[in-house]
């Protein structure tokens, strides 16, 4: 497993999607300090090609952080990369992306997978109609599921993180501030519709790391100013850690 001390203080990242046209004004905002990281992964259209492509792109920029790819197609997995990050969709319909779908690229590549550079995540998507929603095949994800969900993935299978995905579409904090005060040591990540500091703020206070994508392409104004705000907020109180 990728060391904890590589990742544990990340407190924003930036997720660019190999699908998608990457801009000089992208490139350039995920040169902010307010970035820990960038993790380069979507969830439709990913290519090897598109995956090098954008990984050169980042490195040919002048960004020197963390850059990291995670994986959605075992064809795609692209070298020179600082780690793998591999999701594990706790509460997919299809159980193929809890398990079979690792399997299978297992047997292929397994010889070849550094397994000091990889990192698993437990995975909730919360938003079904999301991209990753729909081919994980999730359903409604309430309040007690997602508190079951949390204490499968930190008592039973001990992933070093849990990543709470609403991907396109900004989650309940209700729900994000249950979770975190739920939980016991596993580092927390919240991703989705974080569009302004407003819902940066909003979810900031009850988790790790917040992941932000669409916003890069949408408005990488309102990016800038999010990476900001993370940036002079420094490392923040955790919730539920005391
Ligand atoms: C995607 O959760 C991330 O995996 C970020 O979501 O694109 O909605 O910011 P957004």
């Amino acid at each position: 497993m990728w060391p904890d001390e590589n990742w544990r203080n990340w407190r924003l990242v930036a997720k660019l999607d190999p699908d998608k046209p990457v801009t000089g004004e992208i490139l350039t905002v995920i040169k902010h300090p307010g970035f820990n990281a960038v993790v380069v992964g979507g969830t439709q259209g990913i290519t090897f090609d598109n995956s090098f492509r954008l990984v050169e792109a980042i490195k040919s920029s002048g960004y020197t952080g963390p850059l990291v790819q995670e994986i959605s197609s075992a064809s795609a997995v692209v070298a020179g990369v600082d780690a793998h990050f591999i999701p594990f969709v706790i509460n997919a319909g299809d159980k193929k992306w809890f398990s079979d779908y690792y399997l299978e690229a297992i047997k292929v590549f397994g010889r070849l997978i550094d397994w000091g550079r990889v990192l698993t995540e437990g995975y909730i998507i919360c938003n079904r109609n999301s991209a990753a929603g729909r081919l994980t095949g999730v359903g409604e994800v309430g309040l007690d599921d997602a508190l079951a969900y949390a204490a499968m993935a930190e008592g039973i299978y001990n992933f070093p993180l849990l990543y709470i995905e609403y991907s396109g579409r900004f989650g309940d904090p209700d729900l994000v501030k249950a979770v975190a005060g739920s939980r016991d040591k596993i580092h927390l990540v919240y991703g989705g519709g974080i569009s302004d500091v407003a819902k940066a703020q909003a979810m900031a206070g009850f988790v790790d790391t917040l992941i932000i994508g669409n916003v890069l392409y949408d408005d990488w104004r309102s990016a800038l100013e999010i990476a900001g705000f993370v940036h002079d907020r420094g490392p923040g109180k955790k919730q539920g850690t005391g």
